[in-house]
């Protein structure tokens, strides 16, 4: 296997956590984003949506979704289970990560992309070059505020994302709370439950990556 990686953005650490949480060591190469690799045609060849992570698989396989690439690493390395061991835990999983992409991870990127200047051009990833949208950035920051307390509305009822086990959920959600930080949204000091999570997490090793 080979993963493509790029150290400083939020959905490669995604693919990372996961990977160290399996206990696998995969020859990995980094891609700056910052400096535009991610759009070379040596890295279009292998991924032409142009996004990180992608995981190519023994099987030459280029897997470029962090869904893809848990279901795939799940599949051939069952232990320890990160996407639920019963029908009823794989569906809560799963939800429970599309509520977190959709709620979290997508208002931060909306808020960061249609905001900052060094994403002029460059609002949505991928091969084409859309502009920006101050008002998408205004609309991102209100989603924020109501992810963190649908976050905390869930996590002062559960003690994981998705259930009383670490998964995939708490993965996505993790990494895209500690991202936010670019956006200056941080866990509101009364949030105690998510505030507790997130110290429980970042004491994991794969959250030292
Ligand atoms: N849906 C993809 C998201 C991939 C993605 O958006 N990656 C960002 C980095 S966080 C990217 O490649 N950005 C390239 C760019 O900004 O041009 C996944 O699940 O992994």
């Amino acid at each position: 296997m080979l993963f493509y990686d790029c150290v400083t953005a939020p959905n490669p650490r995604r693919a990372r956590m996961f990977i160290a949480e399996k206990g696998l060591d995969i020859e990995t190469r980094e891609i700056s984003i910052a400096n535009g690799e991610q759009l070379s045609d040596a890295f279009t060849a292998v991924n032409p949506h142009a996004t990180l992570p992608v995981l190519v698989t023994d099987e030459g396989t280029a897997l470029t979704e962090n869904l893809g690439i848990a279901a795939y690493l799940e599949s051939r390395f069952p232990e320890p289970p990160l996407l639920g061991r019963t029908p009823d835990e794989k569906g809560q999983v799963l939800m429970w990560n599309s509520i977190v992409e959709q709620q979290g991870g997508k208002p931060i990127a909306e808020t960061l992309r249609n905001r900052h200047p060094a994403f002029a051009d460059r609002a949505i990833p991928g091969p084409i070059h859309y502009a920006q949208i101050p008002e998408l950035a205004q609309r991102g920051t209100a989603r924020v505020v109501h992810f963190f307390t649908l976050l905390e509305k869930r996590l002062a009822a559960s003690p994981y994302v998705a259930g009383p086990e670490f998964t995939l959920a708490d993965i996505s959600a993790f990494v895209f709370v500690d991202f936010a930080r670019v956006i200056k949204a941080r866990i509101p000091t009364e949030n105690s439950a998510t505030l507790a999570w997130f110290e429980t997490v970042s004491a994991r090793p794969s959250a030292q990556l």
